[in-house]
């Protein structure tokens, strides 16, 4: 267990090669931390976006689908902040020297319509809920060769670094078996399906509630949801326009 001192150091650490748009060594390789504490870096790391103007406009999980946890070599769900100035709208154009290796992954997100002040079950996901999107993460390590251990990737606030969020649409009562492609240039780099996403994508609010209540730091009324990505992510290349379509939900792209 580190002291709270240690904490700040490392998470500045890690909000500086954000800032910086260096990367830096895996906080692991240096430091011994536990998982409390890697929540606690995040927190820290994020509350310095916060005293810089930044806003909370929700929340993501990752690893919640096999592809994303053979990918990375993590078998574990994890959540993170998503900020304000990590949103993009849809169809605009990201300057990739914001970030310092952007991969790009295909997710569905949740508009949260009603705050829960505990967990809930899957039935009662749609009383929560007032609309769904198609949607894309960028994720940026900010180590090495994009390497890390749970904790590392957990301090790092779980790559967040961008998203951008399709039309929003009524939720149906349920989603099977969505098939979900992602393109660059038209052609199709990774497809899955909804089901990759927990079984159930619905299922991510259920477990971002919970998550969000045993960390004191709770989905609201108003934010969304990054439900994790469905296939492994991929490399962002300059000039190049990456769309993902989820059926029945419809489409959403970025250029590069
Ligand atoms: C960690 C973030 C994982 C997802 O959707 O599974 C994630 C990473 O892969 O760098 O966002
Ligand atoms: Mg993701």
């Amino acid at each position: 267990m580190q002291t709270g001192e240690s904490l700040t150091a490392l998470a500045e650490i890690v909000d500086t090669a954000a800032l910086q748009v260096k990367a830096t060594d895996q906080l692991s390789l240096n430091h011994s931390f536990t998982e409390k504490d890697a929540y606690e870096i995040q927190r820290i790391s994020i509350d310095r976006r916060f005293e810089r103007g930044e806003k909370l406009i929700g929340l993501k999980l990752g690893f919640t689908s096999y592809a994303k946890m053979e990918q990375m070599g993590v078998h574990d769900m994890i959540w993170g902040r998503l900020t304000d100035t990590m949103l993009f709208e849809n169809g605009s154009t990201v300057d990739l020297s914001r970030f310092i290796h952007p991969r790009i992954e295909p997710e569905i997100c949740f508009r949260i319509s009603k705050t829960a002040d505990r967990e809930i079950s899957r039935d009662e996901v749609l009383e929560y809920i007032d609309a769904i999107a198609p949607a894309m993460e960028i994720i940026d390590s900010r180590y090495q060769n994009f390497k890390f251990s749970l904790e590392d990737v957990i301090a790092d606030n779980c790559s967040s670094a961008g998203l951008v969020v399709g039309e929003w649409q009524t939720p149906p009562e349920v989603l099977e078996d969505l098939k979900m492609t992602m393109s660059f240039d038209d052609e199709v780099v990774e497809s899955g399906s909804s089901d990759d996403i927990l079984g159930d994508p619905y299922l991510s609010v259920v477990n971002a509630i919970r998550l969000g209540l045993k960390y004191n730091e709770p989905l609201k009324a108003g934010h969304i949801l990054m439900a994790g990505a469905a296939t492994p992510a991929v490399f962002m290349k300059p000039e190049t326009l990456v769309r993902t379509t989820v059926q029945n939900l419809g489409t959403v792209e970025v250029k590069s």
